[in-house]
């Protein structure tokens, strides 16, 4: 459910004595020596139980179905990403990255889009046409006055794992505060000229929607990787997936820059977003090769499978604003 310090919390599948639903466990070293990482939402086995205590080690990981990677977590079965229609104002290229990233676990994505309460209703619409140009369905909801609460209850209590993220300050945490009251989760008010968020969620953590339904709330960022593989690009936007569909390009190794004998066209909506992508994808692929044929070439492979340093460091996200290479380009 949640990685606190040392200790994971982990959620029973079956209530223990005097109902007791959780455990706080300790990893046992085997599992750190195999290389395996629990993330939240993993599935783990569970042993040497102090019920009176409720203590317990973690001594096994099971293999999971998906895994969204940043933020980290295993086996969502539904990725929800939000972003405000104002403070912080909708920036089409960070949305772009979001879904890219939500689009790479294989699950399904849907689109939430909040504060509809700081827009007149005729431009929040506006808004929804267009995004479902890109192939979403976007849910215009508002948790300061209670719009689309329910719709988006209906749409998360299904069994299994839904994720919510996007950048900060976009009342992710006022969401789920809508949804379970109870909770009452630290929130807090966007500053500065750009109306940033001020990365008040640090940590991913699952909490119980509705039965066999759990939502995570996570910390927000601002700028989410891209693959690594400027190929993979195209099959995660759905309007190049729609357009391949029906019909294939002539290389079979195209990038879908307009050249003769591709399939995809122009014309479409995210068309200079999917070119800012690539462009990006294709230096940073560029850097890697270089990197790789100064040192050995043996790791290419490997650094093209490691997650980045940067990604490592993502339990802090305050780090994240430090460095030139976040500062977001506008669209
Ligand atoms: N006007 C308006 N403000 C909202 C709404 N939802 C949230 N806010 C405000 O937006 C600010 C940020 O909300 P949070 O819930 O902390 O945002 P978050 O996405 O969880 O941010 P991080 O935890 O930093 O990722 C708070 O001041 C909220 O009160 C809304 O529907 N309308
Ligand atoms: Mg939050
Ligand atoms: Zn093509």
């Amino acid at each position: 459910m949640a990685l606190e310090a040392n200790y994971c919390r982990v959620w029973l599948d079956q209530p223990g004595p005097n109902g007791l639903e959780q455990l706080l466990c300790v990893r046992r070293t085997r599992l750190g020596k195999t290389g395996q990482q629990i993330c939240v939402g993993d599935r783990v086995q569970v042993d040497g139980i102090d019920w009176p205590q409720g203590r317990g080690a973690i001594a096994a990981l099971e293999p999971r179905h998906s895994l969204l990677e940043r933020p980290a977590v295993a086996n969502c079965t539904r990725v929800v990403v939000a972003v405000a229609l104002d403070q912080p104002q909708l920036d089409p290229l960070q949305l772009t990255r979001f879904l890219l990233t939500a689009e790479r676990t294989g699950v399904a994505v849907e689109l939430v889009l909040t504060k509809a309460d700081l827009l007149p209703a005729a431009a929040a619409q506006a808004w929804c046409e267009r995004l479902q140009g890109w192939g979403y369905g976007p849910l215009l909801v508002s948790a300061q006055q209670g719009t689309g609460i329910d719709a988006l209850r209906q749409r998360l209590s299904q069994p299994g794992i839904a994720v919510l993220c996007g950048p900060s300050g976009v009342g992710k945490s006022s969401l789920i505060n809508a949804l379970l009251p109870q909770l009452s989760l630290r929130v807090s008010a966007v500053s500065g000229r750009l109306q940033r968020g001020r990365h008040t969620t640090r940590h991913v953590e699952l909490y119980p929607l509705a039965e066999r339904a759990l939502l995570a709330d996570t910390p927000g960022f601002n700028r989410p990787d891209l693959p690594v593989d400027p190929g993979a690009l195209g099959p995660l936007f759905p309007e190049i997936r729609q357009r391949l569909a029906h019909q294939s390009c002539r290389f079979s190794n195209c990038l879908h820059r307009g050249d003769p004998g591709c399939a995809v066209g122009s014309g479409w909506d995210r068309q200079g977003l999917y070119r800012i992508c690539l462009d990006d994808a294709l230096a940073q692929a560029e850097r890697v090769s270089q990197r790789g044929r100064r040192d050995d070439p043996q790791l290419l492979d490997q650094r093209l499978r490691q997650p980045s340093r940067r990604r490592r460091r993502q339990d802090d996200p305050a780090a994240e604003d430090s460095g030139p290479i976040n500062q977001g380009r506008a669209d």
